[in-house]
This record gives structure tokens, sequence and C-alpha cells, in this order.
């Protein structure tokens, strides 16, 4: 009976199997996720998003232009007017989105994004205010529904209780 393989290609078959089984216990295991770190599909991307002021009467800012890179130092681009710098690890780590303002700093009035969702949706941890935007509300779901807490200044963390949470947000003078 004429055998199937030979017995040099049965042995390094043999030695790939036994390599395999050896290497693969001691592939790099997953990192513990850090306090404020982002466990769950995050943007990957680091994101600039220009914004319209919000009109009287208007609750959303539009989106006048937005560009994104896996470049950490993207984010120093274009921004005339940076109004916040939303991370998702906590102490202004990781992937982040920068939001613009189109027509200036913050107002009273200043901007609101009703959806993070492509955004960096309930990924936010740590965030960085600009200029004269002062207050950032943070909010639960997108449209500006549940209201979990109004910041003031720059949060280094927005603590367990509001971490990964954001899904829509205002901020303002
Ligand atoms: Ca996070
Ligand atoms: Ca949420």
């Amino acid at each position: 009976m004429r055998r199937l393989i030979s017995w040099a290609t049965a042995t390094s078959i043999l030695t790939a199997l036994l390599t395999a089984l050896v290497v693969g216990p001691t592939a790099t295991p997953a990192s513990a996720a850090a306090p404020g770190g982002n466990t769950s599909a995050g943007p990957q991307q680091n994101c600039v998003v220009v914004v319209d002021k919000l009109r009287p009467g208007q609750q959303v800012s539009d989106i006048l232009q937005t560009r994104c890179s896996t470049d950490p130092a993207f984010s120093a681009l274009i921004c005339g007017d940076p109004l916040v710098r939303m991370y998702e690890n906590l102490n202004y780590g990781g992937y982040g989105y920068t939001f613009c303002g189109g027509y200036g700093t913050c107002d009273a009035a200043g901007y609101g994004f009703r959806d993070m969702g492509g955004f960096g949706n309930n990924i936010l941890s740590s965030f960085k205010v600009y200029d004269a935007c002062k207050f950032v509300r943070i909010y639960d779901s997108t449209g500006f529904g549940n209201l979990m807490v109004t910041y003031y200044g720059n949060r280094s963390y927005v603590g367990d209780q509001y971490n990964d949470r954001t899904s829509s947000f205002r901020i303002s003078a």
C-alpha cells in the first residue's frame, strides 16, 4: 500500500503542530483594562470635527467638517478655535476627538452635539476645554437625553459613575 505522505513531510507537519501548541498559550495576553480605558470598540482614530455655532432656537450644531487620522499627532492640525478635546482614556490618553468652533470659541449659547455615534460614542473618560469654553454638560443618551453631570474646566477623569457613557454633550462659556 502506497504511503500518502513521506516521513519527512509527516515529521515537518508534526513539528509545526507541536510548535503551534507551544507558541499558542504564550501569545501576548490581553492587557487588563486600566481605569478609564476603553474596553469596547472605539473610534481608533484621532479626529477633528469643525462645528457650526448654535443659532437662536437651534439645539444642535451643524457639522461643517470632519477629518480623521490614525496619527496621534494629528489633532494639532487645522483647528483654529478648539472647543474641547475628548479622550478615550483617563489623563488625556488614547485616541480622541477635537471639536472645533466654526465661528469662534464658546459663548453663552455655545455648541451642542446631538449624537456621538461615529464620534466616539460611550468612550469619553477625560477632556480638555479651550479658551472661553468652560461648562461641559454630558448626557447618557443621544439628543441631550439623561443629563449626567455638568463640569467646569478640564477633567482628567470623569469618574466611574460617568465613564464610557457620554452619547451627547453641550459646551458653553
Ligand atoms: Ca474610555
Ligand atoms: Ca450613553
